[in-house]
């Protein structure tokens, strides 16, 4: 039998229908009041079954009345419908708001890598006693990095195991390589220049090695000094005035322990001392050196009978580890900005 339907004036049920609406507080609410009214059993959808009952002209002027009714409930059905909807966005719109006018967070500073801070004073160091600094390519021919320093053709350092071979060829049908050392630098660099020759030849280099020790790209400087008169004292003068002034000590030493290069005749290998700090007392390696090989004079387009000097080379990283008493070669390529920002 169902709710007997109570007859109600027709406003007073729009003003009923607008107040149930207005209180539904969501989507939900708002469909279960409008079931009420315009639902299947709903008091409007009653109201007009009921006109069956009605004689053909009652019928008319009621029905035209209840369906205004009807278009009022359906309006602010829909009002509130919008409402509700606009009032959800509001919040998902407060919640996710984002403050255009807040102050950027900016770039930040940037900072010099702590390896091409080295790079950065060794060049100021060598460039205040008058070292020129030469710069070249990293892909080198088998001469400029092997034979013309007098590696001998069949010697480890030129196997696969060592040296990255790239694709392409050099003129003489030889396959090019990426440097094993900054050394073909200085090759080109005496070949253009007249002597007295003196350069420093810092730059990235490459071997087929990678552990806790060695990187397959790491960074050298080598040094050449090339005139008529050049000995293994002023090998030493220099490079003691170097570590000075790269560690920034005076209370340091210095010793060469002989040592093979086919490069260099005689050759050395260079440990320095602190005589305070961390590292006090203990023999550090820091260079190899040695009277350049007279083979290579004449591979540099110059008479070995007339001219002599020294080179010697230095890992980078070394250098930097030894001045920062860093102790793991990897911290320098992991770019990780807490290691980075310490140097900075
Ligand atoms: C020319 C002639 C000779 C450069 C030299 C060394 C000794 C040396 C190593 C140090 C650490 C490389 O980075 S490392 O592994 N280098 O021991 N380098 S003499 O000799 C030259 C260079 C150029 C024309």
């Amino acid at each position: 039998m169902g709710e007997p339907t109570i007859p109600m004036n027709l406003d007073e049920l729009v003003v009923q229908a607008q107040a149930d609406f207005a209180a539904a507080a969501d989507a939900a609410a708002l469909e279960n009041a409008k079931a009420k009214y315009l639902g299947k059993t709903g008091q409007i959808t009653e109201q007009m079954k009921g006109l069956g009952r009605l004689a053909p002209e009652e019928r008319k002027a009621q029905g035209a009345v209840i369906n205004v009714a009807k278009e009022k409930i359906e309006a602010a059905l829909n009002a509130r419908r919008d409402k509700l909807a606009d009032d959800q966005l509001q919040v998902r719109l407060n919640a996710e708001a984002i403050d255009v006018t807040l102050p950027g967070r900016g770039r930040g500073m940037g900072g010099i890598h702590p390896v091409m801070r080295t790079w950065q004073r060794i060049e100021e160091i060598f460039g205040s006693i008058g070292f020129d600094v030469a710069d070249g390519p990293e892909i080198e021919t088998d001469w400029t990095n092997f034979s013309a320093l007098n590696s001998p053709e069949n010697h480890p350092a030129r196997s696969m195991q060592d040296t990255f071979y790239i694709d392409g060829k050099d003129t003489q049908g030889k396959q090019l390589l990426l440097r094993t050392h900054t050394s073909p630098m200085q090759v080109r660099y005496a070949r253009m220049h007249k002597p007295p020759i003196k350069v420093i030849a810092p730059g990235r280099t490459y071997r087929v090695d990678s552990d806790a020790t060695h990187s397959p790209m790491f960074h050298q400087v080598e040094g050449l000094w090339i005139a008529e008169d050049i000995s293994f004292a002023d090998l030493k003068g220099v490079y003691l005035n170097f570590v000075k002034a790269f560690f920034e000590t005076e209370d340091l030493q210095v010793r060469f322990r002989p040592s093979y290069f086919p490069f260099t005749e005689p050759s050395a290998e260079i440990d320095i001392a602190f005589g305070s700090g961390p590292l006090k007392g203990r023999w550090l390696e820091v260079s190899g050196a040695g009277q350049v090989h007279p083979t290579v004079v004449r591979n540099m387009g110059l008479d070995p009978t007339q001219y002599i000097g020294f080179a010697f080379g230095s890992g980078l990283e070394r250098l930097t580890m030894l001045r920062y008493g860093i102790n793991d070669l990897r911290l320098f390529y992991e770019g990780d900005l807490r290691f980075l920002k310490q140097f900075n």
